[in-house]
């Protein structure tokens, strides 16, 4: 998988993608992250990327023309015309499901709006998806270009190490995790669930799934539902 982010801060988008298992990742090649700077891409004798709003208005706009030199630039180092995913508020919220659409695309480019935004007409001529990650107004796309790169990046085969898959967890199967303990067998007064300590596989199995379902139940249950319907539709 490749990203390019196309933003006014590559120092942030750099910083979130050096670090932890994205950093590893990247160093293994397995991932390749390119942040483009849009102020490289302006004409103006003073690196100017933004201008007053038409029709008036709070804030700045951020040009189109900066942002249209950029994504050319991206066009003929790509080779072909990528998936173009604006990060706004405004957009379809993110999800596992998208995630797996996305990890499926060899090349993805993410533009990062800052001020009250980007200049429509540019907007219109190269974004492919609008996204947003939730239902909170941030100060800009980097970090949501940050989350959505992390959530696409573990599902790239070989970024997460140890022998599980991305599959078996949370929302994979559609319920959250189930508790976890390591030693010491007692802590603070609390033991560890004694079938933990029994050594029997399928009633390990058994608790583990009962407690994903009690936890969703409890936690999400908006989740829960949509994970009953799923599964009645699988057991009749
Ligand atoms: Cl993608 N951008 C901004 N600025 N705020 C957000 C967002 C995106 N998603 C949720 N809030």
């Amino acid at each position: 998988m490749k990203y390019y982010v196309m933003t006014l801060f590559p120092d942030l988008i750099e910083a979130g993608m050096n670090t932890s298992i994205l950093g590893r990742a990247r160093k293994e090649g397995k991932i390749e992250v390119k942040a483009v700077d849009i102020r490289d891409y302006t004409l103006d004798k003073h690196r100017k990327v933004d201008d007053y709003p038409y029709g008036g208005g709070a804030g700045m706009v951020v040009e189109a023309e900066p942002v249209y030199r950029c994504y050319e630039s991206l066009c003929s180092e790509i080779g072909k015309t990528p998936r173009v995913v604006c990060l706004t508020p405004q957009g379809e919220v993110f999800s596992q499901k998208l995630a797996q659409e996305f990890v499926r695309e060899e090349e993805l480019v993410f533009l990062c709006g800052h001020y009250e935004g980007i200049d429509e007409r540019v907007l219109e001529e190269i974004v492919t998806d609008y996204v947003s990650i939730g239902d909170y107004v941030l100060t800009g796309g980097e970090l949501p270009a940050l989350v959505m790169m992390d959530a696409i990046s573990r599902l790239v085969p070989g970024v997460l190490n140890n022998g599980e898959s991305a599959g078996e967890e949370s929302f994979s199967a559609g319920l959250l995790e189930y508790p976890q303990y390591t030693r010491p067998p007692e802590i603070l007064g609390r033991k560890v669930p004694e079938v933990l300590l029994s050594g029997h596989h399928e009633k390990i199995r058994k608790w583990r799934q009962e407690q994903s379902e009690i936890r969703t139940r409890e936690r999400r249950p908006d989740l829960y539902e949509s994970w009953r319907k799923e599964n009645l539709l699988f057991k009749p």
